[in-house]
């Protein structure tokens, strides 16, 4: 029988709620959170997702008591806060400040490839706007560039929120940008990567097979 007291609003693609799904599955909380699966673009909101969370982005997590949770960020320190192990995000001090600049890195990167997605995806072809397209690209690889050259070392210390926000990240950049071609720059980061991949919380979160 389930024991899930909270519902999760989601979708296997999405890096944010892959982030959270991470965090459930690292921290043993799985049990806790039912998904209710939405199929959501900014142009096709879901009214249900609206109640509680008036910008309607997923991740979105319900309590008992009706509270909505939102934004991931927040979803994934309220989680940290709810298990007996180590912390996935430290609790004070510049280590907190440090880790969690980092994972506003992978943040930024996945804003930046969601961005990216919605402009040759979903807006019309004719309305298409290169010069956009390739800012939010360089965001990406300069993003990238400066993981595999300042925070390697960081990344392997630790599968905490900052790594798991990386290697989500980069699961998002492969699922929806197959052709954008980062290994090759990045080669520490691609062996990172390949290695945290095989971790049961990513195994069991990989958007290409669920
Ligand atoms: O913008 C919208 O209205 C719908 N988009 C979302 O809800 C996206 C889904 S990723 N979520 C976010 O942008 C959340 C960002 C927030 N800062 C957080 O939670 O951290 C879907 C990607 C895809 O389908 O390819």
């Amino acid at each position: 029988m389930s024991t899930a007291s909270m519902t999760l609003f989601h979708s296997p693609a999405s890096p944010f709620v892959r982030k959270v799904l991470v965090v459930l599955h690292e921290t043993g909380q799985t049990d806790r959170v039912a998904l209710q699966t939405v199929n959501l673009t900014p142009v096709s909101p879901v009214a249900e997702l609206n109640q509680g969370n008036p910008a309607g982005k997923i991740p979105a997590l319900r309590l008992t008591d009706g509270t909505v949770l939102h934004d991931s960020r927040v979803i994934c320190e309220y989680l940290d806060q709810q298990h007996v192990g180590n912390p996935l995000i430290p609790k004070e001090g510049w280590p907190r400040w440090h880790r969690l600049t980092l994972a506003s890195l992978a943040d930024a990167i996945m804003d930046a490839a969601v961005l990216t997605r919605y402009e040759t995806f979903l807006r019309p072809e004719d309305k298409r706007w290169d010069s956009w397209i390739d800012a939010q690209q360089d965001k990406i690889r300069r993003g990238l560039a400066n993981l595999e050259q300042e925070h390697i070392a960081e990344l392997t210390a630790v599968f905490d929120i900052a790594a798991i926000g990386v290697a989500c990240a980069l699961g998002y950049i492969d699922l929806r940008m197959p052709e954008f071609g980062w290994r090759e720059q990045q080669p520490q980061l691609a062996a990172w990567y390949a290695q945290v991949s095989q971790r049961a919380s990513m195994q069991a979160t990989d958007p290409s097979v669920t």
